[in-house]
């Protein structure tokens, strides 16, 4: 089925097709988590939730598979780049006590995803350690066990998480569509241009186009019952 995207119309295929959202957590969304500890407006981010339900609802309902993400550590730190900890010279980084627990600490409150997109059993969660969702994680082995060549992608944020695992991808062979109102980024020109470098050179690293064209094209069409 051929969804209006751009660049271009993307031809999804039911039965190799996952849709792959990207750290919904708590400390990236909610007020009073790590994000906004850190001055950032979750607005921008909260503002995805409903379109994933959305989304998600009409995928599950199509009995589409979906694969979640969370960026996190283990407990002792021991995946943790001592770069990763370093980076942003502040007073508390990650593995230290923040908010909702310890930021972005395995099995901290803070570190698990939105109660309003939370995974059904049955619903692989991908944890990983670093910003795409392919490194050192084992997401490419279940997505090639799978049968999966096409992602669509949504979470957060768009230019840092969501371009990441995207780009992974399209070097490893799979074709991804990204849900423009669906991903979101703290800072709204970052979120634009996140987009416009994915759909860019003709789909350079892959497609954008906005749920309502997603849901449209999975949903079970009315049946046609005949006149009265
Ligand atoms: N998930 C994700 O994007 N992790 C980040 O750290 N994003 C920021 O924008 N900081």
């Amino acid at each position: 089925m051929a969804i209006p995207a751009e660049p271009y119309a993307f031809e999804l295929r039911p039965d190799a097709v996952a849709l792959l959202i990207i750290d919904m957590q708590r400390d990236f969304l909610e007020p009073g988590g790590f994000g906004a500890m850190l001055g950032n407006d979750v607005g921008q981010l909260r503002r995805t939730i409903a379109p994933n339900q959305a989304l998600l609802a009409a995928w599950r309902a199509a009995g589409l598979p979906v694969i979640h993400t969370r960026e996190g550590h283990r407990p002792d730190l021991s995946d943790l780049p001592p770069a990763k900890k370093a980076r942003g010279n502040g007073p508390t980084t990650i593995g230290d006590a923040g908010p909702m627990g310890r930021i972005l600490v395995r099995g901290e409150p803070g570190h698990d995803i939105i109660p309003e997109l939370y995974p059904l059993p049955g619903e692989p969660v991908i944890d990983k350690p670093g910003k795409g969702a392919f490194f050192a994680t084992d997401l490419h082995a279940i997505l090639h066990n799978r049968g999966i060549s096409q992602l669509v992608v949504t979470g957060v944020t768009t230019e840092v998480c969501v371009n990441t695992t995207v780009r992974e991808a399209n070097d490893r062979g799979f074709d991804c569509l990204v849900v423009a109102d669906c991903c979101g980024s703290y800072f709204p020109e970052f979120h634009e241009m996140g987009l416009r470098m994915i759909k860019a050179q003709g789909g350079i690293f892959g497609w954008v186009a906005p749920s309502g064209a997603v849901i449209a094209a999975i949903e079970p069409k009315t049946q046609y019952k005949g006149a009265a």
